[in-house]
């Protein structure tokens, strides 16, 4: 069996994490990352039969049995993952039963995935129904979109055109634009359930006045839609204030969108 602290499932974790931290989206235990793993890879460093506890979900997620996931934890401190990930990690296996998860490796002082289980899961099984390929569910509180929060209207239509009209590609990396919440009660099933909800449209999902949920097919893929619906987000915040003299109009978005032939949806242009 090989050393998990070598796998890339775990270096990819680390990386993402201190590079989110640096950032500065993710604050003493803010933000979280779900990854689905592939069963083939983890049995190089896991024996798949020896689980070390069972974690009660709190809800039903049948959906994902037999699915691993590898998780941060609850409490932890996006700073301190890679310095410690089995500590601040964990690789847990939803059981047939969907309401309890097998870890199977992690989690080492008593810990358990993150309060944020219930949107992470249930997002999941919203998005693979949509993408078989999708892998990652991503939170995290960037700053320019959360200060965006409180001068933007929290609407999916509006919120989504302010950012495609702050940089030409964002209409090419997230041509199904962003959903958003209203503020809510993070951590708990009915905010998983309407996060799920939007995830059935949009791959970028703002909770009001929180921060934002990303899902993709990979790290990289998902970190760099947060990053772009970040940047755009600074672009607001650095002109929101300020006359405004020119613009990318509805007429040059469609132009983009059709030369990277991207499905976008329509009906969110003018
Ligand atoms: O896990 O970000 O939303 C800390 C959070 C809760
Ligand atoms: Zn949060």
């Amino acid at each position: 069996m090989k050393d998990i602290l070598t796998a890339k499932f775990i270096k990819e974790m680390c990386d993402t994490t201190a590079n989110m931290y640096r950032l500065g989206w993710d604050e003493r235990n803010g933000g979280n990352i779900s990854l689905l793993l592939d069963e083939k890879d983890v049995a190089e460093y896991l024996d798949l039969n020896k689980v070390i506890r069972e974690i009660p979900i709190g809800f039903e997620a049948k959906p994902l049995a037999g699915k691993i996931f590898l998780v941060t934890g609850t409490g932890k401190y996006f700073k301190n993952v890679a310095g410690d990930p089995e500590n601040n990690l964990g690789v847990v296996r939803i059981k047939a039963d969907g309401e309890t998860a097998e870890l199977l490796w992690g989690y080492a002082d008593g810990g358990r995935f993150t309060s944020e289980f219930p949107a992470h899961m249930m997002s999941h099984m919203a998005r693979l129904a949509v993408d078989p390929n999708n892998r990652v569910v991503m939170h995290c509180h960037p700053t320019n979109l959360l200060a965006m929060n409180f001068v933007h209207e929290l609407d999916d239509r509006a919120f989504t055109r302010s950012l495609w009209q702050m940089c030409t590609e964002c209409i090419v990396v997230f041509p199904d634009g962003v959903g958003v919440l209203p503020w809510m009660l993070c951590g708990t099933n009915e905010i998983g359930e309407a996060t799920a909800k939007k995830m059935n449209d949009y791959r970028v999902v703002v909770w009001g006045l929180h921060g934002v949920y990303g899902a993709g097919k990979d790290m990289d893929e998902t970190f760099g839609l947060i990053e772009t619906v970040e940047k755009a987000a600074e672009i607001y915040m650095k002109t929101a204030h300020l006359p405004r003299l020119n613009t990318i109009t509805d007429e040059d978005l469609v132009t983009i969108a059709n030369h990277f032939k991207v499905n976008y949806r329509k009906d969110f242009i003018d």
